[in-house]
Formats: C-alpha cells, structure tokens, sequence
C-alpha cells in the first residue's frame, strides 16, 4: 500500500486529495512538522527537501505535490484521472501539471514578497499574466481538459483554493470562484478538508 507523508494546512493537501479521488487504499503518515520531523535523518532519506508532501511506493520515493499527483494517476488508470499515452488530451494535461509548480507556485509567491523581476526573464513571466492565462482556461469548463476531471484540476484547483480562497492571496475572479465552487463540491475534496482541518 502507498504511504502518504503529510501534515494539515500544508501543500499536502493536494496530494491528499489525490489519494482520495483514485478510491484505492493508501496509508497517511502524520509529519509533525512543528517539532521539526520533516528535517529528520529517516524523513529526509525520502525527501531530502524535508518538507511535505512525500509518497513511498514499495521501494520508491518521490516528493513535490504535482510529480506525486502524476504518478498516482498512472498508478491507477482505472480512476482515469490522466489521459492515456497516445492521446491528444495528454498536451494540455502535461501543460497544465507543469503549470502549476512553474507559474502559478511563483506568480503567487511574487505577489506575497512584492518581488520585482523582469518579465522576460522570470520563466512565469508576471503573476497578472499568469492568473490572465488561467482565467482564460477556465473561462468554458467545467474543467481544464472540458468534460473530464483529471489530476490537472486537482494540482491547479488546491493551488487556486489556497490563493484565493484561503489566504487570498490572489484577487478572486469569476471563473476562478465557479472553479473552485466545483472542486469543492467533490466527495474527495470534502473528505479532504475535513481531514486537513481535524
Ligand atoms: N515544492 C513542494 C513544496 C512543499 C512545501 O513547501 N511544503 C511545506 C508546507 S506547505 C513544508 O513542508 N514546510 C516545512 C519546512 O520547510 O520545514 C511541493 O510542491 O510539494
């Protein structure tokens, strides 16, 4: 059974949720990363980062939030939370996957620290470009690929509910509000929060 390294409030809700929507069982491993376990010897043999989330698969390890989400969903294909190889989907997926750690994760944290850097220089370009392009995506609907719900939307949907909704950090809009609405409205995310705030 996979083991999921997490503790509440943090990025590890996205991995969480992951979990969540496959239906398959896994186990949680609280990190108590206020006395600092994240930063112990056994922890960081898994993710020398020492932060959460991590996952441990027999013998692999792997951590960063987006990476574990696309490795559980082709873990577990009959959730069919990724397009298969060879379909066109897969693009936009991948696109999408990338997005969130490359823009989004920068975009917010430049907005946090007021951050000045040319934007022909940051690969994110600006944080008003990068939430204009978002915005734009999910203008149609009901998710990034159309009709189907895929790891994509839980990675960029906990990115966007911890930006906007929770820390608001990033100035609500329209399409980013009725994309939320929609996350929140899925069993797994509800178990999710309900875990993450217990
Ligand atoms: N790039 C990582 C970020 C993980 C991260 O920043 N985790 C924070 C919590 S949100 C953490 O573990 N902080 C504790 C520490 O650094 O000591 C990912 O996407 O998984």
């Amino acid at each position: 059974m996979m083991k999921l390294y997490w503790a509440p409030r943090t990025r590890s809700f996205t991995t969480v949720w992951m979990m969540e929507e496959t239906g398959e069982p896994y186990e949680r491993v609280l990190v108590d990363t206020s006395a600092g376990a994240q930063k112990a010897p056994e922890y960081l043999a898994i993710n020398p980062m020492g932060k959460v989330p991590a996952l441990q698969d027999g013998e692999a390890t792997m951590a960063e939030a987006a990476a574990i989400c696309a490795y559980v969903a082709d873990r577990y294909p009959q959730a069919k939370l990724a397009p298969p190889l060879g379909d066109p989907r897969r693009a936009k997926y991948l696109y999408w996957l990338f997005f969130a750690p490359s823009c989004i994760e920068p975009a917010i944290i430049q907005i946090f620290t007021k951050l000045e850097v040319p934007s022909s220089t940051a690969g994110w370009g600006d944080a008003t470009q990068v939430f204009d392009v978002l915005d734009k995506a999910l203008e149609k609907g009901p998710w990034l690929l159309g009709d189907t719900f895929t790891a994509c939307d839980v990675v960029i949907g906990s990115s966007l509910n911890y930006a906007v909704r929770l820390f608001k950090m990033v100035p609500a809009r329209p399409s980013f509000d009725r994309y939320i609405d929609r996350c929140e409205q899925r069993p797994a995310f509800q178990r999710t929060t309900a875990l993450a705030n217990g």
